[in-house]
């Protein structure tokens, strides 16, 4: 085959795999998957892999190839579904990039470059890492009321006190800026006793101050005595430091979140409370098992949950399961209609929710629902009763209403 032949065969997949429309195909009453991945390392454009010059790529290879496309954070920008992907080249470091969608759900495509993302300011990390990154991946985005949109994600470094363990690693929450995910400013990053994963900020100023949930952990993979999702106010983004933090969602024994959990996105306002996307890990033989799931807090008071449905709100299914790190579902990012302001909109009940998942560490999906049906499911699912006296007491009551309410009819 020609350079010319090969290019045109893949350049025709690629447009053909671009072009792809993608339909629902399973709607639980809850949320509704829809069938095809919304970006996986194909749809990467072909110039940010190909060398285009037959001269210098006679063979039409692969030059810098791209092993997934996951985590994304998201966000509405005028009526454009945009995500900030985290992009895993083949050498496994990731880096950001915007794709974009007419409608949410299929036909993402990517803005010429990546992000080009500043290093952190001199000086101004965490005591003894300012190195410049190894690694940075899963950014949250949130249009803040004060007018910016702000990017918080993790920043990995080796660790350097084990100079001879090469899997010794450091995890920081990175902070940067933006009015347009062009031009970003780098803020130093989260200054905070422990270290940090799944730090998202949330969209409005609480008692005057930026509000994070944080995700404390004693090391880079251990949660440890990090007891859950945390909450912490700091004056400054521009200097952001956790003096105190506090768990507002706490792991339990025997449960979807034993070994650890994290905010997904920034949590959506609704009539009925603040709606949460979350992930929990449990352990078991075959690793660890990553799904999703949801609670509520209060309008009033963004750290008190009014709402935690018992169990998962979307696990791993069919294809899903497989991956680089296999039994994942991932997320931090969604989008509910409306939401083009600065600061949190008051979302109505009949509003639709694009909820942006990972699986496997590999590639992005959608699902879809609406914020009464969120809300509903929040509401009157039964919370997890940790042991299983309650469980059957949960599921008797349930039995018992519905027996009592057919035999009326
Ligand atoms: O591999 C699964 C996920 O593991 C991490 O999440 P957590 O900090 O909760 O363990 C992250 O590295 C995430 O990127 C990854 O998807």
């Amino acid at each position: 085959m020609t350079f010319e032949e090969r290019k045109q065969q893949v350049e025709a997949r690629h447009e053909a795999y671009l072009a792809l429309k993608n339909t629902p195909i399973e709607d639980n009453g809850i949320f509704c998957r829809w069938q095809n991945p919304i970006i996986t390392a194909e749809t990467i454009p072909l110039i940010w892999r190909y060398d285009y010059n037959p001269e210098t790529n006679p063979f039409f290879m692969e030059r810098l190839g791209v092993n997934a496309a996951l985590n994304s954070g998201a966000i509405k920008l005028g009526d454009k579904y945009v995500l900030v992907v985290r992009v895993e080249g083949d050498d496994r470091k990731s880096f950001f990039a915007v794709a974009e969608s007419p409608n949410g759900v299929d036909n993402f495509r990517f803005w010429n470059h990546p992000i080009t993302l500043p290093e952190a300011p001199e000086g101004s990390c965490v005591a003894g890492l300012d190195a410049p990154a190894t690694n940075v991946y899963d950014m949250r985005l949130t249009r803040h009321e004060d007018g910016w949109i702000y990017g918080l994600f993790c920043v990995e470094r080796h660790d350097d006190s084990k100079p001879n363990d090469l899997s010794a690693a450091t995890a920081t929450c990175g902070i940067a800026r933006t009015k347009d995910l062009i031009h970003w400013d780098r803020l130093p990053d989260l200054k905070s006793r422990s270290q940090q994963r799944n730090v998202v900020l949330h969209p409005e100023f609480v008692n005057g101050k930026y509000a994070l949930y944080t995700r404390p952990q004693d090391g880079f993979i251990d949660a440890g005595s990090g007891g859950g999702i945390g909450w912490a106010l700091v004056d400054d983004m521009t200097n952001a430091v956790v003096t105190e933090e506090r768990i507002i969602n706490a792991r339990h024994y025997h449960t979807i979140m034993e070994v650890k959990n994290g905010e997904g996105p920034h949590p959506i306002k609704t009539p009925e409370g603040w709606l949460h996307l979350a992930h929990g890990v449990r352990g078991c033989a075959s690793g660890l098992r990553y799904v999703l799931y949801m609670y509520m807090t209060a309008l009033d008071d963004p750290t008190r949950v009014i709402a935690q449905p018992g169990g998962a709100f979307m696990v791993p299914e069919g294809g899903e399961y497989i991956g680089d790190v296999m039994n994942v579902l991932f997320t931090n990012g969604w989008i509910c209609d409306g939401d083009n302001t600065n600061g949190a909109s008051m979302h109505q009940m009949e509003d639709k929710v694009f909820i942006y998942y990972a699986s496997s560490d590999t590639r992005m999906h959608v699902a879809t629902s609406t914020i009464a049906q969120l809300v509903d499911y929040c509401k009157n699912t039964p919370a997890d009763g940790l042991r299983t006296g309650l469980s059957v007491a949960a599921r008797n009551k349930l039995i018992d209403s519905n027996l009592a309410y057919l035999q009326k009819k």
